[in-house]
C-alpha cells in the first residue's frame, strides 16, 4: 500500500527462542562399603568411560562424597540411575546413584 492508503506497514518481529530440553546431572554418592573396583567397573560399563576416567571419578567421589558422572536428557539420566541402582543391588553393594536438574 502506498502513502495514505490501507493500513500502515508495521513489522512486528517476535524473536524466536531456541528450545533446549532440560538436562539432568547424574550423581554418584560415596559410601564406606562398595569396593573401589566395583565403582570403577560401573563407570566403565554404564557411562562408557575408559579405565583412567572411571578411576579418577571414583576417587573424586571417595574423597569429596559425590561427583557428577555425566549430564543427560531426563530419559537417559533415569535409565542410567536405574541401571546403576539395579546392578549395585544385585551385587549387594549400597552404592547410590541419583539425578538432579542442571
Ligand atoms: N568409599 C569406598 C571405599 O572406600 C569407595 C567408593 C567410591 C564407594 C565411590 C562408592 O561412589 C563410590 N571402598
Amino acid at each position: 500500500d502506498g502513502p495514505g492508503t490501507g493500513e500502515p506497514n508495521v513489522a512486528v518481529k517476535t524473536r524466536s527462542r531456541t528450545q533446549r530440553p532440560p538436562m539432568y546431572k547424574v550423581l554418584l554418592l560415596n559410601d564406606d562399603y562398595t569396593p573401589m573396583e566395583f565403582v570403577v567397573h560401573v563407570l566403565e560399563r554404564f557411562f562408557g568411560l575408559n579405565h583412567a576416567q572411571a578411576f579418577e571419578i571414583m576417587l573424586t567421589v571417595h574423597k569429596k562424597g559425590l561427583a557428577v558422572v555425566g549430564v543427560f536428557s531426563h530419559e537417559i539420566a533415569e535409565t542410567k540411575v536405574a541401571q546403576v541402582m539395579d546392578f549395585a543391588r544385585r551385587h549387594q553393594h549400597p552404592l547410590q546413584c541419583t539425578m538432579e536438574k542442571e
